[in-house]
């Protein structure tokens, strides 16, 4: 299935404009058990859909390949995420009623993190997620999953045998997915006629501003604005009544979804400055690919004259959007050290394409680096304060995005 798309993924125009090249790339969670082994390389290029405003990658890497075997990407590691997930379950049982005789389901599960909470409150649960340990890891602990990919298939023989959601959470999945109006499909299916999909993804608006180039990855198909959400859900006939705006992974929406409904006046104010800011049009792309060539070169400046003045550097966060900043910018084992990554699962491999060993946080004050290049810059603060220790050694901090900056 890995080859370039020729039409948008969304709503099949043919007019994409590509606005954003950054080379060939190793696949950003494919993390290597062995330096010496041959990586496969991909084309990532980035394009604007004149017609429905989707932004997307060009390339489709085969789902197989991204997500079914040694996915190292555990949701429970990072405890704001928990919190996150905790604060959205809990407020959607109150307002939806939820209780014993509800159903919640969830594609791209992972490891349970989310639904453990609806399990804790005695709400029924299904979750479906492709990637063989996260969803063992959820079922060892109690949240009913089947390792599968989400398809229509799946959907349809699922509500044969009756299943219907009352809620349905669709977390940083939607953009993950090859098909992508099949997945759309396959959720409505599953809903109950009067149930709510909860959509969470990053927000395009975020990226381009901010210059979170490092979110764009293999895995990453679509970066969504609320407008090319609308075109998405409608042609399925699921409307957006309320969107969120948060804070995690860098900016992100979520967006409440149902059959019928009253839109809420915020879904039009953001529609509306959608249309008047520009990201309707390529223009508001167009300047991308020079800031984030401007990008590369500070940060390089910056870490190759710490590197000459004697500094030591490594990383933390053996992130995906961390593969696609050291690869794009070509940072290495000649700059750092090491990185570190609280989970466990990619402790003791090496980053892709540039082979920089994982370590565990301990590892930070056993080599005393002076500087850690934070490859999770979405969870700053919470690392941050993780390393206080490391800190009041003299240890410091620098995040690359927006620029790159010590702190
Ligand atoms: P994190 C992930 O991307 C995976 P990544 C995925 N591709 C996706 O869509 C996005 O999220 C939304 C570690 N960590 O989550 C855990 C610590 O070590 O920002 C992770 O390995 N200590 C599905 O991989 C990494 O950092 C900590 O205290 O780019 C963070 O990766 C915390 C908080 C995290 O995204």
């Amino acid at each position: 299935m890995t080859g370039s798309v020729g039409s948008c993924r969304s709503c099949r125009s043919s007019a994409l404009d590509l606005f954003l090249d950054l080379g060939w790339t190793p696949l950003a969670d494919r993390l290597v058990q062995n330096p010496d082994a041959e990586e496969p390389t991909f084309p990532l290029q980035v394009g604007f859909c004149p017609d429905c405003a989707l932004v997307q990658i060009l390339e489709t890497v085969s789902p197989s390949l991204l997500f079914e075997e040694d996915y190292p990407y555990y949701s429970s590691f990072s405890p704001a995420l928990l919190e996150h997930a905790r604060g959205n379950v809990k407020e959607l049982i109150t307002d939806r009623h939820l209780g014993p005789g509800s159903l919640v389901i969830e594609p791209a599960s992972n490891d349970g993190y989310l639904l453990a909470n609806y399990v804790d409150a005695g709400v029924p649960v299904l979750g479906i997620d492709p990637a063989e340990g996260p969803a063992a890891a959820a079922n060892a602990k109690g949240v009913r999953t089947i390792n599968a990919f989400l398809t229509r298939d799946l959907a349809e023989s699922l509500r044969a045998d009756g299943l219907q959601a009352d809620v349905i959470h669709a977390n940083n999945v939607l953009a993950h997915v090859a098909d992508t109006n099949g997945f759309v499909a396959a959720l409505e299916m599953l809903l109950a006629e009067d149930g709510i999909i909860v959509v969470e993804v990053p927000y395009v608006r975020e990226l381009i501003e901010h210059c979170e180039f490092d979110t764009i990855y293999h895995e990453h198909l679509c970066y969504f604005s609320v407008t090319s959400l609308s075109h998405l859900f409608g042609r399925h006939g699921l409307r957006i009544l309320e969107i969120r705006e948060l804070s995690i992974h860098g900016g992100s929406l979520r967006v409440f979804l149902g059959r019928e409904g009253k839109q809420g006046e915020q879904v039009r104010t953001m529609l509306e400055a959608e249309s008047t800011d520009g990201l309707l049009d390529l223009g508001f792309y167009q300047d991308f690919q020079g800031r984030v060539e401007r990008l590369r070169e500070d940060l390089v400046a910056m870490l190759s004259s710490l590197h000459a003045s004697g500094h030591s550097i490594a990383a933390y966060g053996a992130s995906a959007k961390g593969s696609t900043l050291l690869n794009y910018t070509g940072i290495g084992t000649e700059l750092l050290d090491f990185v570190v990554d609280r989970n466990t699962h990619k402790q003791g491999k090496f980053m892709p394409g540039k082979h920089l060993p994982i370590h565990g946080p301990e590892h930070i004050l056993e080599e005393r680096p002076d500087f850690l290049l934070l490859l999770a810059w979405n969870f700053a603060e919470e690392i941050m304060a993780q390393q206080q220790a490391y800190r009041e050694l003299g240890g410091r901090f620098i995040v690359p995005v927006p620029s790159p900056a010590i702190i």
